[in-house]
């Protein structure tokens, strides 16, 4: 079983399929990252592509997207497996309002593959939230993910948030997602913007001065 199973099965919505064909392909020793980037991650943006054509509805993209999770959860393991210590303390969240998660998930298990500790807050986080999480946790960086153009505006609130609580110095801000550009990160007065999971690693050592 190939890559392209992969791919068709998380269109499908089929989750014993996707595991299956993750499990087939790391036993033929197909390279984790291929696996996600070409059998897990590539089928999404035809998903989203149905959507927008009215050929799917909420309900098939839910059903991809978790016949997705589940190949990615069989990954995680192995793309996290670095075995050093951390090389900074990140948190990641999804903004206020938005429950999108595929993203910030995938980001978030990247930077642990590069060897960050990833404090994950869950989504529909709201700027309070996110500050408490900062006092808490210490993190170098603050990483928000933002899916709908409705609710972006709310990464920006908690910029406004973490300057109000005296806490914008000492962490540095790194947003993504689909809607997202430089431009909008500028805007906001995020530190970094980053267009997808590989990039969003590069971005975040460079933020921290590791690259
Ligand atoms: Co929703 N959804 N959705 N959805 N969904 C989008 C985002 C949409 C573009 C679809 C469309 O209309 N074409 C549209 C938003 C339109 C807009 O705002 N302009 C949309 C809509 C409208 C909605 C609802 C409102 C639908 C409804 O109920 N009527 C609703 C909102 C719910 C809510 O959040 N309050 C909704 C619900 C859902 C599901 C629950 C069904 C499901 C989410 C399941 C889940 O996440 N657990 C879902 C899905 C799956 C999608 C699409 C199809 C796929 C999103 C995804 O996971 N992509 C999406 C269409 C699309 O994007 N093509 C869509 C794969 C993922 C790997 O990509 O998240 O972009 P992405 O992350 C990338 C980069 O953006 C970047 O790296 C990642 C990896 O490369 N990145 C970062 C992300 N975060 C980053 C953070 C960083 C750096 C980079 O630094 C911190």
């Amino acid at each position: 079983m190939g890559v392209e199973q992969i791919y068709k099965a998380v269109i499908e919505g089929n989750m014993p399929g996707v595991e299956a064909g993750v499990k087939q392909a790391l036993e033929d020793k197909t390279p984790a990252e291929t696996i996600l980037k070409e059998g897990l991650i590539a089928p999404m943006d035809e998903v989203g592509r149905r959507f927008e054509a009215g050929e799917y509805y909420v309900p098939e993209m839910l059903i991809a997207a978790r016949a997705m999770k589940a190949g990615i959860a069989l990954l995680r393991p192995i793309l996290a497996e670095t075995g050093v210590e951390p090389v900074g303390k990140v948190i990641m969240g999804t903004v206020s309002g938005d429950l999108h998660d595929i993203g910030k998930n995938l980001v978030g298990l990247m930077l642990e593959g590069a060897g960050f500790l990833v404090v994950d807050v869950g989504t529909d986080v709201s700027p309070q939230a996110f500050v408490e999480a900062v006092k808490k946790e210490q993190p170098q960086l603050l990483g928000m993910s933002a899916l709908l153009t409705t609710t972006m505006p709310n990464a920006g609130e908690t910029v406004k948030a973490l300057k109000e609580a005296g806490l914008k110095d000492s962490v540095k801000v790194m947003i993504g997602g689909a809607p997202v550009t430089q431009g909008f990160a500028d805007q906001i007065g995020a530190d970094g913007f980053a267009e997808d999971a590989a990039r969003a690693v590069r971005q975040a050592k460079a933020l921290l001065g590791l690259s």
